[in-house]
């Protein structure tokens, strides 16, 4: 084990997601994915789910910054700043379009081939997601998303497919981004962009969210016992957005009730790397009475498709409180987090906290003891050009600056097992959760605004020279 420093093999990066920079949503064959119905919402206005593409609507996932037909000049920007990988995922709607085809759209496998050929032209690693909020829309609309079983099948072929034709190019994959977000139920973005479920008036949103989790752990750890078939080699993981929920006070009843938020949060995770369901989601789900379409072939196939390492996202961190009366400690993620009076927040009201990510990186290691992967972390913040045509963004520099120390003393100090690091949205993108082009998280910044104008030009903001010193430094220079 190392005393000091991050191990030389250390995988800095950057990543993204191909709905949000890619664009061309109908070129090469591409199908409409759930991203493409979804509008422009504001730091405080939810993004709309329209039905189907309505004309006079805007989606700013149809364009996004066009890297579908400009990756070869964002890989040569990665390059320079010395990327060892690049995280992104495979749009599903380029392979399987409608999503319930028997065969594959080889216009779609073909660019994924090109574009992994150039990472590893510049000595990059790809590391790809395969489900990262971009399911095809027509599975929403005829199948109803995850909440059906037969969408198991369907990503399952999917993955097949991606894993044979890319095994000799990519080794590290994840199967579900952000699996967890969908505890979120009582809002419709998660359950819209994990799943493809579009909830209707008197559905019981907590039930269908846990049966469509349910679903997708099964298609996760039938994948994996694929891919592993395929190639022995592969490292195939999940993919958890890790917002730690402390307790408010060190008052009994708040501990007990943050640590109930975080079963209700995590236990996901739990099932992808033990593959079983902790008894705390049993003993739940019997008191509210759900019965849920679990069979003994599931669970089979839950131990055998296990993780081999813990790929999560960091941002903030939240706090909660037990409320009077709430004696079963029930948690609704929409209504009951509380500000930590402690730390500061971004723009959109993202609480930064970066000793939360040494803390997240610990708490990961006690609970499950499997590698670990951080591949999102970064502030999403308003950007200015100056008159000179230079962009200082000193707030980003000074936020990743300070996870990134943190993420070292985990390493150094606390010897968790750490594959690498890639800050989210290396280039600036489409927000996913508020479809701003204004919310920039880049060390490059593109031209292009919330409302779609702009050249698409990209330029180097300060960051990115910061960034290229850190990572030829090994993170020692920060
Ligand atoms: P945006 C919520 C909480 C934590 C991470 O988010 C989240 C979300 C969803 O908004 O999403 C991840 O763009 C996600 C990325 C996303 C990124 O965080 O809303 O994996 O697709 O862009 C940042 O600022």
């Amino acid at each position: 084990m190392n005393n000091k420093g991050l191990p030389k093999d250390f995988l800095w990066g950057g990543a993204v997601a191909a709905h949000q920079l890619e664009g061309a949503w109908q070129a090469g064959g591409k199908g409409i994915s759930v991203a493409d119905v979804m509008t422009v919402g504001s730091p405080k206005s939810h993004r709309k789910i329209t039905e189907g593409v309505i004309a006079g609507e805007y989606y700013p996932n149809h364009e996004a910054i066009d890297f579908y037909h400009q990756y070869k000049e964002d890989m040569a920007l990665f390059a320079e700043m010395g990327f060892k990988c690049f995280r992104t995922s495979i749009a599903w709607t380029r392979i399987f379009p409608k999503g319930d085809e028997l065969t594959p759209n080889e216009e779609g496998l073909k660019f994924y081939d090109a574009l992994f050929d150039e990472c590893l032209k510049h000595n990059i690693e790809p590391i790809v997601t395969l489900s990262h909020f971009e399911l095809p829309y027509h599975l929403v609309t005829q199948y109803g998303g995850f909440s059906n079983r037969k969408l198991i099948d369907f990503f399952v072929r999917f993955a097949e497919v991606c894993f044979k034709r890319y095994k000799n190019k990519v080794k590290y994959w994840m199967t579900f981004n952000e699996i967890n977000n969908q505890a979120n139920f009582n809002e419709d973005f998660a359950p819209f962009t994990n799943s493809g479920i579009f909830y209707k008036a008197g559905d019981n949103r907590e039930l269908i969210m846990y049966q469509a989790a349910h679903y997708e752990l099964v298609a996760s750890a039938k994948a994996v016992q694929i891919g592993h078939q395929i190639n022995p080699d592969f490292q195939i993981g999940c993919m958890i957005a890790v917002v730690p929920i402390y307790p408010e006070t060190c008052k009994p009843g708040d501990i007990l009730m943050a640590q109930k938020a975080m079963e209700r949060r995590y236990f996901f995770t739990d099932v992808h790397v033990h593959g079983s369901y902790p008894n705390y989601i049993k003993k739940y789900w019997q008191r509210k009475g759900f019965a849920l379409d679990i069979t003994n072939d599931d669970l089979n196939i839950l131990k055998k498709g296990t993780v081999d390492y813990i790929g999560f996202s960091y941002y903030m961190s939240y706090a909660i409180n037990k409320k009077a009366g709430n004696d079963t400690y029930d948690y609704n993620e929409s209504t009951d987090l509380v500000r930590n009076q402690y730390v500061k927040a971004s723009d959109w009201g993202w609480q930064i906290d970066p000793e939360g990510l040494r803390y997240t990186l610990n708490w990961l290691t006690d609970m499950y003891r499997l590698p670990l992967f951080i591949v999102e972390n970064g502030f999403g913040a308003y950007d200015q050009i100056k008159a000179d045509g230079t962009i200082d963004d000193p707030y980003r520099i000074e936020y990743l600056r300070e996870h990134i120390k943190q993420m070292k003393l985990a390493v150094e100090e606390d010897g968790v097992d750490l594959i690498g690091y890639t800050p989210w949205g290396c280039i600036d993108l489409v927000s996913a959760g508020t479809g701003e082009m204004e919310k920039r998280y880049g060390f490059i910044y593109v031209d292009k605004d919330n409302k779609g104008n702009g050249t698409l030009a990209r330029r180097r903001k300060a960051s990115f020279a910061w960034y290229r010193q850190v990572i030829l430094s090994n993170g020692e220079t920060l």
